[in-house]
């Protein structure tokens, strides 16, 4: 008897260790509050600005090289910096996770499945939102 128990708990660890999320879906979904499986722009610009807020030690308004802490490149940096002060602020962070977003959407559908967010954009997507 205690050894169907036992071996009913082990059967239950073994279930219980397959279901277990992958690391890209579990930190899908810290994107996903509605949990339908996908990020879309609102979802993945709610967290940019948090990430915003949340590197924005100086309260100075805008991210800098240093507060970035290397999520954003030197030559996405430049890019995603139309008024060239070597800073981003919010406008220019959540600019740049839209186009972030485009390109870790392939097939347009307008949502970054788990598939796409493992793709080498949706890690740089994935970068700027976590
Ligand atoms: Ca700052
Ligand atoms: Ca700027
Ligand atoms: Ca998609």
């Amino acid at each position: 008897m205690a050894k169907r128990v036992l071996s009913v708990a082990l059967i239950a660890i073994v279930l219980g260790g397959a279901a277990a999320p992958t690391l890209a879906a579990s930190s899908l979904r810290a994107f996903d509050p509605d949990n339908d499986g996908t990020i879309d722009l609102k979802e993945a610009q709610a967290a940019a600005s948090a990430v915003f807020a949340k590197l924005e030690k100086d309260s100075d308004g805008t991210l800098d090289v240093r507060e970035l802490k290397g999520r954003v490149g030197q030559k996405a940096l430049k890019a995603a910096d139309p008024d060239q002060d070597g800073t981003l602020d919010e406008k220019e962070y959540l600019a740049l996770t839209a186009q972030a977003f485009q390109q870790a959407d392939p097939d347009n559908d307008g949502t970054v499945d788990t598939k796409e967010l493992k793709s080498p954009a949706g890690k740089k997507l994935y970068k700027l939102i976590r």
